[in-house]
């Protein structure tokens, strides 16, 4: 009689932690807008690691972020296939559990960045326990991957140094392009206003409602903050406001009472892409 002996399989290990900096990064990359780029080959190209919905997860580790990407949206997408095709290594490459949520304004009416940035923090909890909320401008790519999509201690302001303000911050206060908030400096600033029509101003209201509620702004520095901006002319129905810079004055005032807790707005449709989810809302906008 021979024991029978079990061949060894190896077991499946148990996944740690990832570590905190990301070993596969690359530093300066190299980004540019004039190739044309089709969806359907930017799906081919970096969509083999994704779920259903524009989601990965590192399977080698255990991701200790879980961001909801959010891109306020419309009429864009060429931008967005731009965006796709560089950002989606980039996160990966990050070993982030994330998703990238684009959404999308119904109609013709006004457009108002910041009301679809608090429509997309509501939207994508209902798709996963995100704890982690980057918000991102459809025409900016980062050309450092070391700038990390993920949140901090304070809220962070990402994009420092994009080649249209000639690769500097253009004032000291700017809060505009890429931003990031976990989950509770998002709640605990009753996140955006909903009020601001048009261009302008609303990225100056989210700056001051974070130091009013006694928060600082974190930032990468000047090399890693680095970004390039795809070169567009004014949309339509996104006029510069002149109604928003006053609004500013008053910004102490009204942000316990415009923000999340007053955010209304229908959901038209959502549909999963393999690169995102694609979120169309109806945001109740002035013709
Ligand atoms: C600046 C800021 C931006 C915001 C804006 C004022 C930079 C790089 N970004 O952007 O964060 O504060 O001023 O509101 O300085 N969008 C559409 N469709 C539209 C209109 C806007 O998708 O019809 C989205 C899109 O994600 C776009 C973003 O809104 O990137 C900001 O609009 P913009 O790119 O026209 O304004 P810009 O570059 O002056
Ligand atoms: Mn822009």
């Amino acid at each position: 009689h021979t024991k029978e002996v079990m061949p060894t399989t190896p077991r499946s290990k148990i996944l740690e932690p990832c570590p905190e900096t990301p070993p596969n990064l690359v530093g300066p990359l190299h980004v540019e807008f004039n190739s044309q780029r089709l969806l359907e080959e930017v799906k081919e190209q970096v969509g083999s690691p994704l779920l259903v919905g524009g989601r990965y997860k590192p399977h080698d580790c255990i991701s200790q972020h879980k961001v909801a990407i959010i891109i306020p949206f419309r009429n864009r997408h060429e931008h967005l296939t731009h965006w796709l095709h560089y950002m989606h290594p980039i996160l990966i490459r990050q070993q982030l559990d994330y998703g990238v949520y684009v959404i999308n304004q119904d109609g013709e009416g006004v457009f108002n960045r910041a009301k679809l940035m608090n429509v997309g923090y509501i939207e994508a909890q209902k798709h996963y326990d995100y704890d982690c909320f980057v918000f991102s401008d459809v025409d900016l790519v980062p050309l450092d991957d070391r700038n990390l999509y993920r949140c901090f201690d304070s809220p962070r302001h990402l994009a420092v140094a994009m080649d249209k303000f000639n690769f500097h911050l253009p004032y000291k206060t700017y809060f505009g392009g890429v931003s990031s908030m976990s989950k509770q400096q998002f709640l605990k600033i009753n996140g955006c206003p909903n009020t601001y029509w048009g261009w302008g101003g609303e990225d100056d209201d989210i700056y001051r409602r974070i130091v009013f509620h006694g928060m600082s702004v974190s930032r990468p520095d000047g090399v890693t903050g680095k970004y390039k901006m795809v070169r567009h002319q004014r949309d339509k129905h996104n006029e510069p406001n002149p109604k928003n810079p006053d609004k500013l004055k008053k910004t102490q005032q009204t942000m316990d009472k415009d923000g999340l807790n007053s955010l209304s707005y229908k959901v038209v449709e959502v549909v999963k892409d393999v690169l995102f989810t694609f979120i169309t809302v109806d945001i109740e906008a002035p013709a």
